[in-house]
């Protein structure tokens, strides 16, 4: 398969599907509109609808069925990241190759653009085709709980809580599994999800989105340190200025890099349960995550 051309048409449905979802920008309140459709369009690779909808083919489901929580969770990122770049938590002026949404906006609007972000994930949600074993109710907790206070939250909070502390291994985990792990694996069970996978798919899927959830972060820390500003579209650096606890300043770069491959490799272990046809593209992307250079 060419992963890159797949990789293009598969934005384009996703950016598709969300212009449809989302309230038009001149829907009143208006300057709200915008600041959602700002952040949302603003350029974002696209990874955890993509790895959504590969989960869905995975378990050989229809990509059609998969699109409305495919969207969802890529409205929970967007506004977990207006979040995140607010005065109050990373202060970031520089977001998707873009400045951040306050900074267009005002801070109020950026926490509104983001709570309504949040909430437009649930009524997304709602539209998608239940499946006899995943009924509606099971998808909603599904996303509640990945973005709740036990996940999501819980893991941006024991990340500003570690800013400028020594952190254990351990404590890099939680933090990681949480912050960043929890969306991605729900992106892959989500997908897994809308095709009615069994038992055993369902299982093989959320150790694949775990493992590569943690490789994902650990690349991420990695990147910040070796890339630009301008390549990540992101403020590169910020999290050893911000005494950030990341995988390099635990384990060094080097051993991050290994960690990252060893994660990657357990994750392709994990799709075992899946043909290689079937899991041909759930491979390549676990592959395309760990060479990324931004
Ligand atoms: C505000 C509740 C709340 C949580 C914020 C998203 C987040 C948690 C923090 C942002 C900083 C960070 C390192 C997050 C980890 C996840 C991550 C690497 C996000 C960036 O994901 P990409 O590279 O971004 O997929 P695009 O812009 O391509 O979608």
């Amino acid at each position: 398969m060419n992963l890159k051309t797949y990789l293009v048409s598969r934005q384009k449905l996703i950016d598709r599907a969300l212009d449809w979802y989302l309230p038009k920008a001149n829907r009143k309140p208006a300057t709200l509109h915008r600041a959602m459709r700002y952040s949302l369009f603003a350029g974002g690779k696209r990874l955890r609808p993509i790895l959504c909808l590969a989960a869905a083919e995975a378990c050989r489901g229809k990509i059609d069925n998969a699109l409305p929580l495919a969207c969802a969770i890529e409205c929970i990122h967007t506004y977990s990241l207006v979040h995140d770049d607010l005065p109050s938590m990373d202060n970031d002026d520089f977001r998707r190759g873009r400045p951040t949404c306050h900074k267009v906006f005002d801070e109020g609007i950026a926490v509104l653009a983001g709570d309504a972000l949040l909430t437009i994930a649930f009524e997304i949600v709602s539209r998608a085709k239940p499946r006899p074993r995943y009924d509606m109710s099971t998808l909603l907790r599904e996303v509640a709980v990945a973005a709740g206070s036990q996940r999501l939250i819980a893991g941006q909070v024991a990340d500003l809580e570690a800013e400028g502390k020594k952190v254990k291994r351990r404590e890099l985990q939680f933090i990681h599994e949480n912050k960043t792990a929890a969306i991605l694996q729900s992106s892959v069970r989500l997908g897994a999800m809308s095709a009615n996978a069994d038992a055993r798919k369902l299982a093989a899927t959320t150790q694949f989105g775990q493992h590569l959830g943690l490789a994902f972060q650990v690349i991420d820390d990695v990147l910040d340190v070796t890339q630009t500003s301008e390549r990540l579209g992101k403020s590169a650096g910020k999290d050893v200025a911000a005494k950030k606890a990341t995988y390099p300043a635990v384990m060094g770069l080097q051993e991050s890099r290994v960690e990252a491959r060893r994660l990657t490799s357990k994750g392709h272990k994990a799709l075992s349960v899946f043909s290689n046809r079937d899991a041909e593209t759930l491979h390549a992307l676990a592959n395309y995550l760990l060479e990324r250079e931004y």
